[in-house]
Order: C-alpha cells, then structure tokens, then sequence
C-alpha cells in the first residue's frame, strides 16, 4: 500500500515561546481570523500588536495558553481562564478562550485534541467545570463542543457583531471531574426552545447524526442484518453520495467498507479517495482496518477517525497502541447479536460480552464506542435503547448508537433516552435517509 507518514499531530501547555514558536501562533491566529473567527479580532492587528499580545499573554497567571502542532508547527491555539482569586464562589470552574485552529490544518481531528488537552489540564488542575460560549456561526467549532459532551444550556441572542450583524452566542458547560454531563434538572429549561416534533416533548441532550455510507463492490449499498446477498444499492457514485449528505447539513460521514470488513483488509479504496475528496466535514472510517499501516495511512490520508471493529475483540494491543501513536481518533466498533460481540463482517460471534468489550477497549484508550445491535441493522424497526444505555452508564467514553432507525419517533425516542444516559452521544442512521423515510432537515432539528 502507498502509505505516506502520517502528520506528527500534538498538543500542549505553552510556558514560553520560542522565536518560531511565535511566528507559527500569529501565522495561524492571523488565517483564523482572517477566515471569520474562534478570536475575537473580526479583521487581523499588525504582526507586531499579535506578537506584544502573545508575549505578554504568558505573563498572565489567570490564563493558560495551549497549542495545537502540526509536524512541530503551530497551527491552533485555545485559552484556558481560571476564575479571579475573590470569586470564592465559583473557583470551581475554568472557562475555555479563543478556541481556534487554523484554516490549513482542520480536518486532521486537532480540534478535538485541543480540547481534549484543555480538559485534562483544567482537571488536573481541580476544576470540576469548563465552560465556554461562542458565536452561532462558528458552526464547526459548535459541532465539536456539542460532539465532545459540552451541554448547551443557553442562547445570547446579542452575543457579537460581526460585519454589521448583530451574531447570537450558545453557551455551552460541561463537568468535568465524574465525566457526567450536566444536564439541566428541567430538561426543557434552556433559554433556546428547541422545536418539538409532532406531539413528543423533547427532553435530553442534542446528538450528532452520522449518515451511513456502506460500500460494497465500489456502490453506496445498505444490507439487512449485514448480510451481503441482500444488499440494496442506492448509489454507484460515493463522491456524490458524500455531497448530497453534506448538502442536507449532516456534519459527520460514517463510511464502513464491507468488502473490506469481510476480507480484512481495505478493498473499496478509490471509493473511500471519492468520498474523502468530496467530504468538506470530518469523516469516520471502519471496515478492514487490522493493522497500524491502515490506520496510519487512512488518517493521513484524509480520515479523521478510523473504526476497529476486529481488531478490538482479536488484538487490544494493537488498539491501544493505535491509541496511543493517534490519540482522539481511533473509535472503537462494537456490534454485537443479543449483546454478544460479532467480527469478520459479523459472520463470526465471539463469546465477549459487549459491555465487557467496551470497558476493555476504555482502558486502551479510544476516543469513543460505536455500539450496533446487529439483529436491528437495517431493520427500521428502532435503536436497541436499553442496550446502548446500559453500555453509555457503564462507560467514561461517549457512546454513538447504531442499527435499526426507521422513523423519527425512533430520533425523538433516543434523544429522550440520552436524559437518563447522557453518555450517548449521536446516532448512525442508514436506509430510512436513503430511502426518504426521514426528511434531514425534520432528523436535525429533532437531534439539535
Ligand atoms: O454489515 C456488516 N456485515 C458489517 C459492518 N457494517 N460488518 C462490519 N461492519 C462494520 C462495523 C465497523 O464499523 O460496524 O465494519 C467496521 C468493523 O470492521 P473490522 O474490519 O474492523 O471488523
């Protein structure tokens, strides 16, 4: 396989800034907002103004400035703010500032790093809460804190102006020492109504939907049951297939390569090229990834979160050190037949426990757990709600359900769950988009 090094992602606490140092941070806070944001500035001050800014930034005991490296250099940035020493009342919580990374290096999961590097900082340091607020239009950022557990618990409606705009501000919070999410004692006690769907009150928290993208012998398919003889294709043009999800607003792709999951090894590879060159969002891949040479080459190549599936049941230290070499984005599979765990495809089902799965691959490391009850796979008959909340309470680590939506009372009906398990933290949903059972615009805003 053609495999180029994959980039040297990394994150850490600044105390002082080399000459370079300092000219890669204002390189790379000068295209952020330039690109509209995550500083504050709305155009960029002169160099030498963002150089004082930076310098004297260190000399500040109540904030903490932490990078994002891309090979070394430094391309994002995030600031931590303790609260001031008379504020007795609040020491408990930090607030993350100035969340950016630069424009030429999303898309490699630095983001979520970043944030991840912030987190445990603030947790080291005895914070039980990290708060933060940001504008509505910084949707990317907004999609990131929402997917990394922050709670969304109220609206400025005159957050910012930003070119003649008066700009709304979400306000998000997310505790920190328990990993438990805070989620209002009214669940529908947040300053933004959120719209209920027909008769249904909406009560939890907001998920991510990740539309499903299977490829089978190059097309985008969907299987019952992941049995492969009785595949239904929708499309033989995965590069559009891509678009067409991202036109309708869904901020994540799920791709899994069937081929390559029964034959372990990669094998629909110019589709995953398609999808990738047309993905303006982040993109998760399983399916065949049994070693560090495919893992490695998929999240240089474009991926940003690969999926193990096999490989967790067969080989964790390979996990775990995949873990350790790509941290934040190796995602663990676990799809189980009546809470057995299921490989090669599924046509094999291992004596390992689901749960038991999950907690293991925890331990080695991984940023979350995808958890498909097989038997509901492209059966439009509903989420296996009590299973995917029962691995959700077990778990630290966030928790995507998959398998077996087919309406949206099946949407509303895990969102109501995530009250009770708020570790679930999106849902993967295949046939009914494809076949028009649910409309993308009804699924967001059931999910926002
Ligand atoms: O439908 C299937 N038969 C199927 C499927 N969807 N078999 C595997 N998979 C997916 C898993 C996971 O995302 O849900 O492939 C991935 C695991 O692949 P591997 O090669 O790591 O076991």
């Amino acid at each position: 396989m053609n495999t180029a090094p994959a980039p040297r992602l990394t994150t850490e606490r600044l105390q002082s800034l080399s000459e370079d140092d300092l000219q890669s941070l204002c390189e790379a806070t000068h295209a952020a907002i330039l690109d509209g944001g995550g500083f504050g500035w709305l155009s960029p001050p002169p160099h030498d103004v963002l150089e004082r800014y930076f310098r004297g930034l260190l000399l500040v005991p109540e904030r903490q400035l932490f990078v994002a490296r891309h090979d070394g250099v430094i391309v994002g940035a995030a600031q931590m703010v303790r609260p001031p020493r008379n504020n007795e009342a609040q020491a408990m919580s930090a607030a993350l500032m100035h969340f950016y990374i630069a424009p030429y290096a999303r898309g490699l999961g630095l983001g979520r790093l970043l944030l991840t590097e912030v987190e445990q900082c603030a947790r080291a340091m005895g914070y039980q809460i990290l708060n933060l607020d940001v504008r509505a239009t910084q949707e990317d950022a907004v999609a990131l804190f929402r997917a990394h557990g922050f709670y969304h618990w109220g609206t400025h409606p005159s957050y910012a102006r930003a070119n003649g705009q008066t700009v709304s501000g979400l306000f998000f919070t997310k505790r920190l020492q328990d990993d438990e999410r805070i989620v209002p004692a009214h669940p529908q006690d947040t300053s933004t109504p959120i719209p209920a769907a027909g008769h249904a009150a909406v009560t939890g928290h907001s998920l991510t939907l990740y539309p499903a993208i299977d490829l089978k012998d190059g097309s985008c398919v969907r299987l019952r049951r992941g049995e492969m003889d009785h595949a239904t294709v929708y499309s033989d043009d995965p590069g559009a297939q891509a678009r067409a999800w991202i036109h309708a607003g869904y901020r994540w792709l799920h791709v899994v390569d069937l081929n390559g999951a029964f034959a372990g090894r990669s094998a629909n590879t110019e589709a995953i090229e398609a999808i990738i060159a047309n993905a303006t969002v982040p993109v998760q891949l399983g399916g065949g990834l049994r070693d560090l040479e495919s893992i490695g080459h998929w999240l240089s190549a474009g991926i940003t979160r690969v999926i193990l599936g096999s490989v967790a049941v067969k080989n964790p230290d390979l996990v775990r050190e995949a873990c350790r070499l790509f941290p934040g984005r190796i995602v663990a599979g676990i799809d189980a037949r009546s809470g057995q765990v299921a490989t090669e495809g599924w046509a094999e089902t291992s004596e390992m426990k689901a749960v038991d799965l999950g907690l293991r691959m925890q331990d080695a490391g991984v940023a979350s757990v995808i958890f498909t009850e097989i038997s509901r796979d492209g059966m439009l008959t509903g989420i296996d709600i009590a299973q995917t909340a029962e691995l959700a309470n077990t778990l630290d680590i966030p928790v995507i359900a998959s398998g077996g939506v087919g309406s949206l009372e099946h949407l509303e009906a895990l969102r109501a769950a995530t009250a009770q398990a708020p570790g679930i933290e999106g849902v993967i949903v295949g046939r009914a988009l494809y076949d028009g059972r649910i409309n993308p615009a009804d699924a967001l805003r059931v999910l926002a």
